[in-house]
């Protein structure tokens, strides 16, 4: 007997028709699954076809490297546009906002489809994340800024390991996993660990010294309980936090030695880093604050490149964290 799995886009039917929302979502989550299958598909044969290299390179063939960031925002962008259903995107590879279908689209994309760039010469993982928010139906559009409470959904490919996240707002956190015939298949429901003997914690210890005296304080009482774990791409790291629990950090630097390298406001973006995995987290049964202690998925954005520093993962531990933030604790 053959043993069939469900796919991704069967579990997304079955959950569009049980809640009777259209087929407007499934027809761009199909785009966004195309997206990811062929930036899967051009990262795993990126070190033979020489693309893994930086803009400007020559390949063994002599041809100009196209660099694989470059290679996943043409492909994401032609599978939004295609799909007829994006007003406009804002893409970490584009100062601007992308306008695509501002007049006949739904919904707005968010998204970075190449995020852990220093793991690409290795071929590594990198993440392909994206936060999507709905046009505003009943009055007159009010913008594409969006706060993450917001989104409808959220999700990331972890690249090249085949692995799909989703999480859907008041539906869960859903894990697929790519099969031999490039379907994700297999829905299983992510739900952070409640016993923390499994939890991890995740920041670039390098940077320890730069971050706020409370935060080093902190991290100095709590290090020796949880295991250490840090890949230097977001997707890769919250990937293992979904199943392990723990948390994952990239604080605010305050306190470099070179004044000029303080990123008071935190490295990663927003709209479609930070927001993204907070989401996910929350269907998760976690969450993240800021630097300031409240909750990323609060935070308007004033500007579509807006960074904010992330605490994100288990609930208690989060929380431990944010009172100290706050000054409260
Ligand atoms: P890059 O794409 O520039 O490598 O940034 C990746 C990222 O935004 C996120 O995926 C990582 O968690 C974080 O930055 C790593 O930053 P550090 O290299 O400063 O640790």
């Amino acid at each position: 007997m053959i043993r069939f799995e469900q796919t991704f886009m069967n579990f997304l039917l079955q959950h569009q028709e049980k809640h009777n929302r259209t087929y407007h979502f499934l027809v761009l989550m199909d785009a966004i699954i195309s997206a990811g299958k062929y930036i899967q598909h051009y990262y795993l044969t990126g070190a033979l076809k020489g693309n893994l290299g930086s803009a400007g390179d020559i390949n063994v063939q002599g041809e100009d490297v196209m660099r694989m960031d470059q290679i996943a925002q043409e492909i994401t962008l032609h599978y939004l546009k295609t799909s007829g259903r994006v007003i406009h995107a804002v893409s970490e590879e584009s100062e601007e906002i992308i306008q695509i279908n501002p007049d006949g689209g739904r919904y707005f994309v968010y998204f970075d489809p190449m995020d852990g760039s220093s793991n690409i010469p290795h071929g590594l993982p990198i993440g392909f994340l994206f936060g999507i928010a709905k046009r505003n139906l009943e009055g007159p559009e009010d913008g594409h800024l969006r706060a993450g409470k917001d989104y409808i959904a959220a999700g990331m490919f972890v690249i090249p390991t085949g692995t799909f996240t989703l999480g859907l707002k008041d539906a869960g956190t859903w894990q697929f996993h790519i099969d031999e015939t490039m379907n994700f298949v297999r829905p299983t429901q992510m739900v952070l660990p409640e016993d923390p003997k499994s939890w991890e914690l995740s920041f670039n210890a390098s940077n320890r010294t730069t971050y706020a005296e409370r935060v080093q304080k902190w991290i100095t009482e709590n290090e020796s309980k949880y295991a250490f774990r840090y890949l230097g791409a977001l997707a890769g790291d919250f990937h293992r936090l979904l199943t392990n629990g723990g948390m994952f950090m990239y604080p605010a630097i305050v306190n470099h030695p070179n004044p000029k390298k303080n990123r008071p406001e935190g490295k990663l973006r927003l709209m479609y880093e930070s927001s993204v995995v907070a989401f996910m987290c929350r269907e998760a049964g976690g969450m993240a604050v800021s630097e300031a202690g409240i909750p990323i998925l609060e935070i308007q954005p004033g500007k579509h490149h807006q960074r904010t520093a992330l605490y994100v993962g288990s609930k208690k531990l989060v929380e431990d964290i944010a009172r100290v933030l706050r000054n409260t604790g």
